[in-house]
């Protein structure tokens, strides 16, 4: 008999087929106007060929704990030792650490995406029981917006236009006339939404803005950032410009006196100082577009004919995420608000800026008024972290100062890193420079369901369940419904559920009763969804179904929020809504930055030349960008179908403009090798005229397989990636800041997954029964 399975991911809700603890297939909730082909990948997960199937210990580890030769990780062999063992063992070097060392020597950031099961989360689990054994340094914000979210608190006082509550899309395809889309709109990045996602919307905004003749302006290296039949004007930018665009359009704006001289002056602080900085009174030069179209490499006519548009028409700027994961990616955030303050746009329908569109699938859509469902983290009992991206300057500078939004502080000394649900070796940039980082640490501990590049350099490997082996729920504020995440098979091997292996070490650390609160996993499921559904009936007076209700359908609505204008009602009455910045209005000139001096993140919205870019490249250096995969979520599920589907000869697709390809002798189809000082690795080059020249397109998540000697044999762009923050006040990572240079590769041609499976297998002992 087949049963159906509600159950959710990061890319849509959908139905599991299964029979006799077999996955037959998955289909896509039926009310899903855009489900994602991810869905048919899941299956995968009940493959054991990357499964940690044990708990397991490096050997050297095992023999000589914290004084151990810390470069055996990735090298030494491990040992299985059973579950009991491999939990006291965590529990006694968590307490050691703290003891020995403090707490603060506990890094437990563990950034990353894990399933979107909200119960089993697992760095929130990690973190609710370490906060009640005496705490860790954490991080804050996160690899997909820091830069940005820091800039937005300081000058809007808070970070709402970038995490999904600026306007709604449906206010913008019903009223703007002109958009100017800086970066993507794209189907590919809005399969997927932090949490989960009940029905994919962003193609059908794009449609009505199509049917409406809206005209576009598309601003990006890469044409097919937004669909073609959206018919936008493609203007193919160096990469990491747009600020300088973005000032060059305020400039021809202010230089026809059409600013909106009432908007500044209500609404704005230091306007004075950034028309200034336009009009070229410090530097002498002018922000205009014959300045921008040398630094962007657009025509300036086309600038010029633009600027006037924003003015004349209402017109809307979105600005994708990607923009500020780069040096100085503080700046078209920014920038871009600069601009449409000038214009006069924002607070009115169809107008304004936003950001982050389609760079996940719930911004933009309705977004939830409801709690959503979601462990607490409880109180933390000490004050120690890191900008997120700053994980291997930590590593490597015990007790440095780094700054972070104004305030001067220290680097805490690393013992002990504690990784839960995250793939450092996928996500972080310059992977060679984190190798040498990840030797720091007396002992590192990764909690995972795959055999990820991570988890082959860590010392004790506990096995995860994923989220189709156990019971949990999904929803967020992006998602207008809470869905069942029901168990579908068994665990495979020894894996547990990171619930039960939190709530066990818990129990060793003596907080076992706090940690659990009494309650198992079906007892935190419907406790969630009933603190959600008893909100939304007081404070929205909306009715959600009782949980056998929502449990059996497999998902339950929460109220939303249509049709909403960001800064509506600042922009009425600024005074009654002020916003929490230093002046309560939208800061376009900052006396904090002023005072605080960086330079690299001046008092204004500012152009300023990344560490690479084209601009200061050797004639043949590309500007690398490492962009989302379409067939998974970064790094899971690379080897399933979907993620398959776009590799080319087992290794990723480097896609090259045809005239570039050509300077270097580089035929559709060839083995390339891309290098810089950092690192090397290969990939198969496709060419693409949708591909501006000198920019070559790389996706991440391919798993990271070094060769013995010799390029990375995957396609990783991380070996090569720039590893500094984005500027002294947001410490972001720089991701989309990179040259490279690439070449035909005739040498080692090996399957880079083969190679992957290989040297995994000499890595663990020969099991009798690997289940
Ligand atoms: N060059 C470059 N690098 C980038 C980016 C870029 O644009 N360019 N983008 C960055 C961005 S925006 C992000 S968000 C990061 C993403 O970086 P990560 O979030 O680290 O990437 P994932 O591959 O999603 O890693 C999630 C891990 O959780 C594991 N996992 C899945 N389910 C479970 C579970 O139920 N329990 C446990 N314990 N583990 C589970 C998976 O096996 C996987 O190892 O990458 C960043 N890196
Ligand atoms: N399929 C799939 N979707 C995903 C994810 C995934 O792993 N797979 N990850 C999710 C996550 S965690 C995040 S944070 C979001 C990220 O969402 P985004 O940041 O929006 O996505 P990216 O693919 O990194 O970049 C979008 C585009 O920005 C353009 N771009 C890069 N640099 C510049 C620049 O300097 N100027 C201009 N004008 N354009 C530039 C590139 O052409 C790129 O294709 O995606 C989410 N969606
Ligand atoms: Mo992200």
């Amino acid at each position: 008999m087949i049963h159906r399975i509600p159950h959710c991911s990061h890319w849509g809700a959908y139905t599991l087929l299964v029979e006799d603890g077999r996955i037959l297939g998955a289909e896509p909730l039926p009310e899903d106007p855009a489900p994602s082909d991810i869905i048919h990948s899941v299956a995968e997960w009940a493959n054991p060929e990357r499964r940690v199937l044990r708990p397991m210990i490096r050997e050297g580890w095992l023999a000589r704990r914290e004084g151990s030769d810390r470069r055996g990780r990735g090298n030494e062999r491990f040992m299985a030792v059973p579950w009991d063992e491999a939990l006291d063992l965590v529990a006694t070097e968590i307490a050691r650490v703290a003891e020995t060392h403090g707490n603060a020597s506990i890094f437990a950031g563990s950034y990353g995406w894990t399933s979107c099961g909200r119960f089993h989360h697992a760095s929130s689990l990690l973190k609710r029981m370490l906060n009640l054994a005496g705490g860790f340094t954490g991080h804050v914000d996160t690899y997909s917006i820091a830069a940005g979210p820091v800039i937005l608190r300081h000058v809007l006082g808070d970070d709402r236009a970038c995490s999904g509550q600026a306007s709604t899309l449906d206010d913008i395809a019903a009223h703007t006339e002109t958009l100017v889309v800086f970066g993507a709109m794209s189907p590919r990045t809005a399969q997927i939404e932090a949490g989960g996602i009940g029905a994919h919307y962003l193609t059908g905004y794009l449609r009505q803005i199509a049917d409406r003749g809206v005209r576009v302006v598309h601003v990006s290296p890469l044409r097919d950032d937004l669909p073609d039949w959206l018919g936008a004007e493609w203007w193919p930018i160096r990469p990491n410009t747009d600020a300088a665009l973005m000032l060059g359009l305020a400039g021809e704006i202010v230089a026809a006196g059409r600013q909106d001289a009432g908007f500044l002056a209500r609404c704005t602080s230091g306007s004075a100082e950034f028309l200034a900085y336009l009009r070229g009174e410090p530097d002498g030069q002018r922000k205009d577009a014959a300045w921008a179209a040398g630094i962007t490499g657009l025509p300036a006519d086309a600038i010029r004919g633009l600027a006037l548009r924003l003015v004349d028409s209402r017109s809307m700027i979105t600005v994708s995420w990607a923009l500020q994961r780069a040096h100085h990616g503080e700046q078209p955030f920014w920038g871009a608000l600069g601009l449409a303050a000038v214009a006069g746009q924002i607070g009115l329908s169809g107008g304004g800026v936003g950001y982050g569109y389609g760079s996940l699938g719930g911004v933009g859509a309705p977004f939830a008024l409801g709690r959503s469902p979601g462990m607490s983290q409880g109180v933390r009992p000490i004050d120690s972290f890191i900008p997120v991206a700053r994980i291997s300057d930590m590593l490597l500078n015990p007790g440095a100062p780094f700054t972070y939004q104004g305030e001067t502080r220290t680097y805490p000394d690393t013992r002990l890193v504690y990784w839960a649900g995250g793939n450092p070796f996928h996500h972080h940039q310059d992977l060679n420079r984190l190798s040498e980082a990840w030797t720091r640490p007396e002992t590192i501990i990764v909690q995972d369901p795959m055999w990820t590049a991570t988890a082959r350099r860590a010392d004790i490997v506990l096995p995860a369940s994923t989220s189709i082996e156990r019971n949990d729920l999904a929803g967020n504020k992006r998602c207008d419904l809470i869905l069942a995440m029901r168990q579908a098979i068994t665990p495979l091997g020894q894996a547990r559920s990171d619930f039960d292996i939190f709530d066990a070490l818990a129990q060793r650390l003596d907080v076992g009763p706090a940690f659990n609160e009494g309650r198992d996993e079906m007892g935190w499921i419907r406790h969630l969804y009933e603190e959600s559904r008893t909100y939304a009936l007081q404070a929205h007076d909306f009715a959600m179904p009782d949980f056998e209700t929502f449990w059996g359908r497999g998902h339950a609505p929460v109220p939303v929020q249509r049709n909403y204008i960001y800064l509506e009602e600042f922009r009425a009455d600024p005074d009654g809504h002020a916003l929490a910045t230093e002046s309560g209005r939208i800061v376009l000139g900052s006396r904090t930055l002023a005072r605080l001096g960086h330079d690299d993140c001046p008092p204004h919205p500012a152009w300023l030349p990344p560490a690479e870019w084209l601009g200061k490249a050797g004639a043949d250096e590309l500007h690398l960008i490492s962009h989302q995969p379409r067939g998974r979520l970064h790094s899971q599920l690379e080897s399933a179908a979907a993620s398959m589907a776009d590799k080319r000869d087992g290794r990723e697709q480097l896609r090259l403009n045809p005239a570039d390809a050509q300077a270097r002798g580089i035929a559709d189809g060839a083995t390339v090798r891309l290098w810089n000082a950092r690192g090397a690795c290969l990939a198969t080059a496709t060419l693409c005229a949708d591909t501006a020249r000198g920019v070559a397109v790389l996706p991440t998540g391919a798993w990271l397989t070094p060769a013995a000697e010799g390029p990375e044999l995957s396609g990783n762009p991380n070996v090569l990636t720039l590893d500094i923050g984005s500027s002294a006040f947001g410490q972001g990572c720089s991701a989309h800041t990179c040259l490279i240079r690439v070449a035909p590769h005739a040498g080692d041609n090996r399957d880079p997954m083969r190679t992957y499976q290989s040297q995994l297998a000499d890595l663990l002992p020969d099991l009798e029964d690997p289940l």
